[in-house]
């Protein structure tokens, strides 16, 4: 149910607040040391932020997908690296359980996941299924009244804090892609599940992906989500909505970009006048600024779509597909704007420019995004 208009509000500028008073100023310095402080991370439960997306019943705020995607605008004003902290609790590592879990599953862990007392993680990706998900290798045996997990994940994003995964493992070895695969939900303090250490990469320091191993991990089937060869189309729905929180977010870094290039265009004077007076400049803000309503206009109204019961795949995929590539202009716009400043560290501008190259790929490279929304638009016959 949507919230009222003054709730919303309300909601909305309390989260821009705590994005421009408490985040914004120390995104260098949680870049700098690859971690988001503990207190940080108290004000979000605080907040309600991990609870984002779970229904009120289970203890979270119970935002539709609209509130959600405004609140994704806001989050995008700060470094993703925050988002990251309860991303995984809002979207991917909860979804699956809010949407196919049992009663009794979901009042076993919703609550906690609200809170921010569980971390939940999202365990698809294989070094062998990537953009092929349906290939996952992780084997679930039958075993009595368990399941027995073998294998291995990849790049899972917070699998280091996480206190329970939804893991993609294949039930039926002789069934061909998705449909042999299942989902399960897995307490990390299982004997047997192992997670190396964090990943360096080129951006959003802070977030951290890891490798999760499966040595002989004994699973109770009543641990399963779904029925059995059910997981690909688990995934795939968990996707579908993730998707379009993604782009949100991208939406938002790229309001935030330019608001800091208008700022930087307006005080950095060439010629004798601020390089805003100048239209090469101003194409560039032009461009930029159009792209950025396009993609708030599609993510919101996809949003909307999906609140109103649409099957959305198709949107979703476009939301994605358009949103993260914008703000990959978007930045790489800004380090023009801002000529050497932009490329050196002191004004953040190169940190977000590596920050969101990864929206391009994670939850679906832009071309699995392109194949997604080729296959619909040619099912529904344009
Ligand atoms: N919602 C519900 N069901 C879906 C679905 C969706 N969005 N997408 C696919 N399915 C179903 C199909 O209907 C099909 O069901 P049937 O077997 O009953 O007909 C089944 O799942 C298999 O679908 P499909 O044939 O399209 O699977 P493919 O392997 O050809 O392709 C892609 C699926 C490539 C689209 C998928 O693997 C994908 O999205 N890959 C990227 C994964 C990703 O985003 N990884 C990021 C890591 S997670 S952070």
């Amino acid at each position: 149910m949507a919230l009222d208009l003054d709730t919303r509000e309300q909601l909305i500028d309390t989260v821009r607040r705590f994005v421009a008073e408490r985040l914004r100023p120390i995104e260098a310095k949680v870049a700098e040391d690859d971690a988001v402080p503990a207190e940080i991370i108290e004000e979000m439960k605080g907040l309600g932020l991990f609870g984002l997306s779970i229904p009120e019943d289970f203890g979270g705020l119970g935002l539709n997908m609209e509130e959600e995607c405004l609140v994704g605008i806001e989050l995008g004003r700060a470094s993703p690296a925050f988002r990251s902290v309860f991303g995984t609790n809002v979207g991917i590592g909860s979804q699956g359980l809010v949407m196919f879990g049992t009663d009794a599953q979901k009042t076993k862990w919703l609550p906690g996941i609200a809170s921010g007392e569980i971390v939940t993680s999202f365990a698809l990706t294989e070094a062998e299924a990537g953009s092929d998900s349906a290939a996952v290798q992780t084997r679930a045996a039958r075993d009595g009244d368990d399941y027995v997990l073998n294998g291995a994940k990849r790049y899972i994003t917070n699998a280091g804090k996480a206190s329970l995964f939804t893991v993609m493992a294949r039930t039926d070895p002789e069934a061909k892609g998705g449909s042999g695969v299942s989902a399960f939900l897995v307490p990390r303090d299982l004997p047997g599940l192992g997670v190396s250490k964090p990943e360096k990469k080129m951006g959003q320091q802070g977030a951290h992906i890891h490798d999760v191993t499966f040595d002989n991990v004994r699973v109770p089937a009543w641990n399963r989500l779904g029925e059995e060869g059910e997981g690909f189309k688990v995934a795939m729905q968990v996707l579908d909505r993730g998707r379009l929180h993604i782009a949100s977010v991208c939406v938002g870094v790229a309001e935030r970009l330019l608001a800091d290039c208008v700022a930087y265009a307006s005080e950095r004077k060439q010629f004798g006048q601020p390089i805003a007076s100048f239209q090469l400049i101003q194409a560039m803000i032009a461009d930029s600024k159009t792209e950025a309503l396009a993609a708030r206009a599609l993510v919101l109204e996809t949003a909307r779509q999906r609140d109103a019961g649409a099957g959305v795949t198709l949107e979703a995929a476009a939301a994605k597909l358009f949103a993260s590539e914008m703000v990959g202009r978007v930045a790489d716009r800004a380090v023009q704007i801002f000529g050497g400043a932009g490329y050196v560290a002191d004004y953040g501008i190169e940190r977000l420019y590596r920050d969101v190259r990864i929206f391009r790929i994670y939850e679906g490279t832009s071309q699995i995004q392109q194949l997604v929304i080729a296959r619909e638009t040619l099912k529904r016959g344009g």
